[in-house]
Formats: structure tokens, C-alpha cells, sequence
């Protein structure tokens, strides 16, 4: 048998894997979810995108429930949908980390499309909060995805030892991940929301300013090093010049 029949032979199970996993992609090309920081404490942004309308018709409504452990959300507004945000009592007032009582939580965000969004186009939403202190624990944020023909909701939660892909309309989810070194982990409690989006910003705006303070001083260092350098050739070059011209001149 030549190598060439064996390459080819070879080549099929390959080829067939391929076609297997194509086929298997759409699943991932569910309404899913991703946050920027996971882990319990950190305040965050996540992103949920919608892939797809209902079985080919547009998607003209798009709710997220909030699960009970996260106490408030800031929702990015996207220009073409109207936001609002939906609001429950809680069974008991809870103290923010900012030493604030909450009675009441965010339990939904509702994006109204006031332009259709096309199947075959995709959508994201942002919510900004602070990541519950429940390490471990997969947060599920179910979703209904209202179309101009029907509907479809994104809100099945895997049992125990199931795999999500198994699902046909799984709620878009993420696992608390342990506390990260000097997050907001020991307030315990989410901030309101206007003090989340804020210690959001200002974390990215900190992270910022101290780039900018380091490159300056690097800048400094860096010019005043290369201004020492550039002298320092000058009066080297004047020297060699002066040395030059008083040869000449003996001659
Ligand atoms: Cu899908």
C-alpha cells in the first residue's frame, strides 16, 4: 500500500472530525454571557450578545433576569433599543458596602428594540455590577428573546453533572471565581448602582492615570538619560574637532 493511499486514509478521520465539530458550532452561537472579571467582589461589565433572531425573525425585545444574588445593575444603553430596568423587594434591607440599607434589587433588564434586530446580525448588551461574594457558585441570568414571531427563552440551568451543550436553550451563565488580592471581596455586599458603574470607572481611570504618571517618569528618565548621552557626544565631537584643527594648523 504507498504512502500516498495511507496519507489519504488518514486524512478522512481528520475530515470527518472537522465536519463534526461545524456541525456542533451553532450550539455555541447561543445568547451567552461574558464578564470581564469573575472573580466574587470585582466589579464588572458583562457582555451579553444575541446571535441570532428566533428561528430566522428578527429579535425586538431582549430580557435579562438578574439572579437574586446581585443587588444592583447598571445597564449600557445601546442606541437602538429603549432600556429599563425592572425592581424587587427584598425579604430583608441589606447593608451595601457603602454603608447604605438596599430594600429593593435589580430583577430584570428590559432592552425594547426600537429597530428590529435582523436575524442573521448580532447585539450585545453590557451590565455593569459587582460580582457577588459566592465563590464557586455559577451565577445563570435567564433571558427571553422576544421576536417579531415568537419567542425564545434562554433560561435552562444544567442539573448537577450535565454539560450546558446538552441544552437546547441554555440562560447565559458564569462561575463566581475565588476573590482576587484587594478586590471589594470583604464588603460582602454589592455597591448601588451608581457607586458600581463608579468604582468601575474609577478602577479603569486609576489603572490609567498610573500608566500615564510611570510613562512621564519614564519619559523623564528616558529624555534626561538621552540628554546626558547627546551632550556628552557633542563635547566628544568638539573635542575631536578642536584636536583636528590644532593638527592641522602645526602642519
Ligand atoms: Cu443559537
Amino acid at each position: 500500500m504507498s504512502i500516498r493511499t495511507i496519507a489519504r486514509l488518514g486524512a478522512l478521520p481528520a475530515a470527518t472530525a472537522a465536519i463534526a465539530l461545524s456541525l456542533a458550532a451553532p450550539a455555541g452561537a447561543h445568547v451567552s454571557a461574558t464578564v470581564s472579571d469573575a472573580s466574587a467582589g470585582a466589579y464588572t461589565i458583562a457582555t451579553f450578545s444575541v446571535p441570532h433572531g428566533c428561528e430566522g425573525s428578527p429579535t425586538t425585545k431582549v430580557e435579562i433576569q438578574v439572579p437574586e444574588s446581585v443587588l444592583s445593575v447598571t445597564p449600557t444603553r445601546n442606541p437602538f433599543y429603549d432600556v429599563e430596568t425592572t425592581t424587587a423587594q427584598l425579604d430583608e434591607p441589606v447593608a451595601d458596602g457603602h454603608g447604605n440599607e438596599v430594600t429593593e434589587r435589580t430583577a430584570s433588564v428590559v432592552y425594547t428594540a426600537t429597530t428590529p434586530l435582523p436575524d442573521g446580525q448580532r447585539d450585545t448588551f453590557e451590565l455593569s455590577f459587582q460580582v457577588p461574594d459566592a465563590a464557586g457558585e455559577t451565577l445563570a441570568w435567564p433571558t427571553i428573546q422576544t421576536c417579531r414571531e415568537g419567542e425564545t427563552g434562554w433560561t435552562q440551568v444544567p442539573a448537577d453533572g450535565q454539560d450546558e451543550d446538552e441544552l437546547e436553550a441554555p440562560a447565559p451563565s458564569f462561575e463566581v471565581l475565588p476573590a482576587a488580592e484587594g478586590t471589594g471581596h470583604d464588603d460582602a455586599t454589592a455597591g448601588t448602582a451608581d457607586d458600581t458603574t463608579a468604582e468601575a470607572d474609577d478602577a479603569a481611570e486609576a489603572a490609567g492615570a498610573a500608566g500615564s504618571a510611570d510613562a512621564a517618569a519614564d519619559d523623564e528618565d528616558g529624555t534626561s538619560a538621552l540628554g546626558w548621552a547627546g551632550l556628552v557626544a557633542g563635547l566628544a565631537g568638539l573635542a575631536a574637532g578642536g584636536l583636528a584643527l590644532a593638527r592641522t594648523r602645526r602642519s
